[in-house]
């Protein structure tokens, strides 16, 4: 047995290996299922009982002695085969590039996140809404702006307003569903893309995104608003965060309200960002008018409500200091890879 793996050792050290042919006869000859080696292994059997342990170490070791001279022949070969191509193995790897996320989904998220934290679900709904969702149901009256054709993109003109199809100008429209639907406690977001008929500049969009927002229930007050609001806008932009409101008009609402924060940039001292009043606008909000609720038969008179609605782009205007609309929309990778993927 001893001399027989010399030998078989002398032919593996002798065996020449310099293409990957050579390299496969080599492996069927010595290590393939029915190569030298394996025959060896065979033999052992007929090896005395008091020898075998010798005899298997050695043979093991001739295995061993085979296998290591393939593999180092491999990588010799393949390596030989790289720089025969002109490729230089040891050039550092191209790095990965690993995406961001839109700046409009990490705002969306956090937005999200604020809001589900007390008790806000989220509810989504479609784009393109019929006049009762988008309109009358948020007691829009029939002859108001917004129903005209300077600024909804409307997809089936009708001879009624009830029939007419529209890209839903905001994501209250969502909202009145949920209402017709649920019964209150009615606690819930609705994010998602608006769209309103707007020549492209830095400052308007075709198409933004929205977070409206809607709580229904017995005795929900303008106190309960104000508190909400505070704590979203401290969430969003730090614990210091003041908000005031000014009195405003919504259809859906009354009374309505526009909710400023104090400056991000110099925390309401005065500074070109807030143009030296101290307050930056962040969104709408007022309670809910009852007419709304009538129009999905919620009573007014056992329920009332909040709503407030914001946009997205202006939030992330904010946060980023994006100050051109357009840039979201632009796929620029300039602007995109300044967002880390935090959320
Ligand atoms: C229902 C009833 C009322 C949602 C509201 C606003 C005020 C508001 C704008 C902010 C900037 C939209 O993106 S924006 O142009 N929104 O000011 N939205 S209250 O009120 C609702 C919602 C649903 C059933």
């Amino acid at each position: 047995m001893k001399e027989k793996v010399e030998q078989l050792k002398a032919e593996i050290e002798q065996f020449k290996i310099d293409s990957a042919e050579a390299m496969e006869k080599f492996r069927i000859a010595f290590l393939g299922s029915k190569g030298a080696i394996k025959d060896l292994f065979a033999d052992l059997k007929q090896v005395p009982n008091e020898e075998k342990r010798e005899a298997g170490q050695l043979v093991n070791g001739l295995r061993q002695f085979a296998q290591e001279k393939l593999d180092t022949q491999k990588d010799a070969l393949s390596s030989a085969q790289e720089s025969a191509q002109g490729i230089d193995v040891t050039r550092p790897g191209d790095g990965i590039l690993v995406g961001s996320r839109h700046p409009l989904s990490l705002v969306r998220s956090e937005i999200i996140e604020i809001f589900s934290r007390v008790g806000f679900t989220v509810s989504e709904g479609p784009e393109i809404e019929d006049d009762w969702h988008n309109f009358s149901a948020l007691n829009f009256p029939p002859e108001h702006p917004a129903r005209d054709m300077q600024d909804t993109f409307f997809i089936e003109k009708g001879d009624t307003p009830e029939s007419e199809m529209a890209l839903r100008t905001h994501t209250s429209s969502v909202q009145a569903r949920v209402m017709e639907t649920s019964e209150p406690p009615i606690r819930t977001i609705s994010p998602g893309r608006v769209y309103r008929n707007e020549a492209i500049s830095a400052r308007a969009h075709c198409f933004f995104h929205q977070v409206e927002g809607l709580y229904i229930d017995t005795d929900v007050s303008f106190a309960d608003l104000k508190q909400t609001l505070l704590y979203f806008a401290q969430e969003m932009f730090g614990d210091k965060a003041q908000i005031r409101l000014r009195p405003s008009y919504f259809p859906f609402t009354e009374p309505s309200a526009e909710v400023d924060v104090s400056c991000t940039i110099c925390s309401g001292k005065g500074c070109n960002v807030c143009k030296y009043t101290g307050w930056l606008e962040i969104l709408g909000c007022g309670m809910v008018d009852p007419n709304v609720l009538e129009a999905s038969n919620i009573d007014p008179e056992k329920y009332s409500g909040f709503a407030f609605g914001m946009g997205v782009e202006r939030i992330a205007q904010l946060k980023y200091r994006v100050n051109d609309l357009r840039l979201y929309s632009e796929n620029d990778v300039r602007f995109l890879k300044q967002f880390t993927s935090g959320m």
